[in-house]
């Protein structure tokens, strides 16, 4: 088994990988930039011995030159979120201790800053694209591969820290549960900071020899525009996506809509996933296009667990069976596994779980249970199939397929001026699954409107974590200890909170 996903992908030559900015890129012009963009990165070592290399760069042939760059050159890739504002970049270069900032040259303005305080090399695509052809070392796949930050229960988001192995056991796994072939072309709409779209779209397709069109983001008429081509095989989105997919064809006339409809029946296949897939969406998306949406399940620090069959009944609500080489099992407080039907949490072990978060042992260590990951989901087995029933903390919310913590939230919330106290809380929400929601107490005499609020976070906070409602009370709602009850919280939003199973 070949080491790292470039030197899988070696063979496939002259085929394309990528189509991006309106062009095809072979697989032999990738390993051609990424080489090149390898010389650059080691700048006369022999090799990066994982040292972190975090980059700015848009969905594009540039951004995976650049991660195969920093691969092949024996770097950690540390991706980060194209619409995050200075602080939280900053906080991920720092936390991830990068050695090498790489940046597209339109964003380089952004992070330069960053670099120079930090007094770290930061080097554009241009350049990495410019350089000349180096050795490079060999990178055995149990070496760090990939740092891709996530929210979590506790303070500010960690590191999740993959191999290679780890990584390419994710892809393997995707590549023959759902078939990938040279001869599929993937449509690429999501984000590269997680690991739907790295994983995925990019490197499923990349291993396989398929090629993948990458767009810069999701725009709801130009996918269209390019599932009616008739070009695309495979397609991957968040619940949030096919939402507004179905909206924009909903907004059609109905010749219009025909054609879309039988273009878009002619994927191979078409994957919700991140968040729960709504059973009104899945019915709709199957009136419009006849494709039963395939849903899967996974997290940053497992890539995939558990999906829907590609052939075979694909259930409503479910989320299938373990992928191949991945063991799932549903336990209780103690650990226990528990009966058929019975609740518990769901715990994953297998090649495609991750090493560690970075530098946090403790949080590492506390994640695993007897060598199995806790996932931290709630799950039933019915009928042979799990159904996903919510997480187990009331503080991880999904909004639009990201996960953010309502503790990280309110900890910057609460440095705002006229701030004294606050609560956040997910409210279900037909377009985001949850929408992220602010109750606070005021200072004295303070004044504050969601609008306030929101310019003054999004400063400080990445767009997803930016509250889209407020609510200002005399005192928030607590028990006899003083606790803030959340449940109480996501009331005063008028709109019951998304039902989550009690803990046991
Ligand atoms: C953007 N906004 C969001 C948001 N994304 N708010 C809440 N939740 C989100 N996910 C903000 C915008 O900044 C904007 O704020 C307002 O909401 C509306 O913006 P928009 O232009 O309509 O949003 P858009 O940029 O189109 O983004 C929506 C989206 C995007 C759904 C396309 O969020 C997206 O690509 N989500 C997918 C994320 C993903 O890949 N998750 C996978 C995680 S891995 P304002 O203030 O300007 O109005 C994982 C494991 C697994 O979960 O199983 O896959
Ligand atoms: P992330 O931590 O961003 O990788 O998100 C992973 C989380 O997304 C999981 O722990 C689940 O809570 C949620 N998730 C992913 N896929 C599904 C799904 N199909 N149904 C319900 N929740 C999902």
């Amino acid at each position: 088994m070949s080491a790292t996903l470039p030197e899988r992908a070696a063979r496939h030559g002259g085929r394309v990988a990528i189509w991006s900015a309106g062009r095809s890129f072979s697989y032999d012009e990738l390993q051609h930039a990424a080489t090149q963009a390898a010389t650059v990165l080691l700048d006369g070592r022999s090799d990066l011995a994982e040292e972190r290399v975090a980059f700015l760069v848009p969905p594009s042939f540039e951004y995976v030159a650049t991660q195969w760059g920093i691969w092949r050159a024996g770097g950690t890739a540390v991706p980060l979120p194209l619409s995050a504002p200075p602080a939280e970049l900053r906080y991920m270069i720092e936390d991830a201790d990068a050695a090498l900032v790489v940046a597209s040259p339109e964003l380089a303005g952004l992070i330069r800053p960053i670099a120079e305080t930090r007094g770290v090399r930061l080097v554009t695509t241009a350049e990495l694209l410019a350089g000349d052809l180096g050795p490079l070392p060999l990178v055995e796949p149990r070496r760090r591969a990939m740092i891709v930050y996530t929210s979590g229960t506790t303070g500010r988001p960690k590191g999740v820290v993959s191999t290679h192995a780890a990584i390419l056991a994710q892809v393997d796994a995707l590549l023959e549960a759902w078939e990938w072939s040279p001869d599929d072309r993937a449509l690429l709409v999501l984000p590269l900071h997680h690991v739907h779209g790295i994983v995925n779209v990019v490197c499923c397709a990349l291993a396989s020899g398929a090629a993948c069109e990458m767009h810069r983001g999701f725009d709801a008429a130009a996918t269209w525009a390019r599932l009616a081509s008739g070009d695309i095989t495979v397609f991957m989105a968040v619940p949030t996506i096919y939402r507004r997919l179905i909206a924009a064809w909903e907004a059609e006339a109905p010749e219009r809509r025909r054609e879309l409809s039988a273009a878009a029946a002619r994927l191979r296949l078409m994957v919700s996933g991140s968040a729960a897939l709504p059973v009104q969406t899945l019915e709709r998306w199957r009136e419009i296009t006849g494709h039963v949406l395939l849903e899967r399940y996974g997290m940053t620090e497992i890539g995939m667990a558990l999906s829907n069959p590609l052939r075979g009944e694909r259930r409503a609500g479910s989320v299938g069976l373990p992928l191949p080489r991945v063991e799932v099992r549903l336990v209780d407080e103690t650990g226990a596994p528990v009966a058929h039907g019975t609740p518990g949490e769901l715990e994953v072990r297998g090649p495609n779980v991750f090493l560690e978060y970075w530098r946090r042992k403790d949080a590492t260590a506390a994640a695993f249970r007897d060598g199995w990951f806790r996932t931290g989901d709630m799950a039933v087995l019915e009928d042979g199939r799990y159904r996903i029933l919510g997480r187990t903390s009331v503080d991880i919310i999904k909004t639009g397929g990201e996960k953010v913590s309502a503790l990280e939230i309110e900890e910057v919330l609460r440095t705002h001026p006229a701030v004294a106290e606050c609560a956040v809380v997910g409210v279900a929400d037909p377009e985001w699954g949850e929408r992220v929601s602010a109750a606070v107490e005021l200072r004295p005499g303070a004044g504050l409107t969601l609008e306030e609020l929101a310019s003054w976070a999004r400063e400080r906070l990445a767009p997803w974590k930016v509250p889209k409602a407020l609510v200002v009370v005399g005192e928030l709602p607590r028990n006899a200890m003083g606790k803030v009850t959340k449940p109480d919280v996501a009331r005063l939003f008028g709109v019951p909170n998304v039902p989550r199973p009690s803990r046991f």
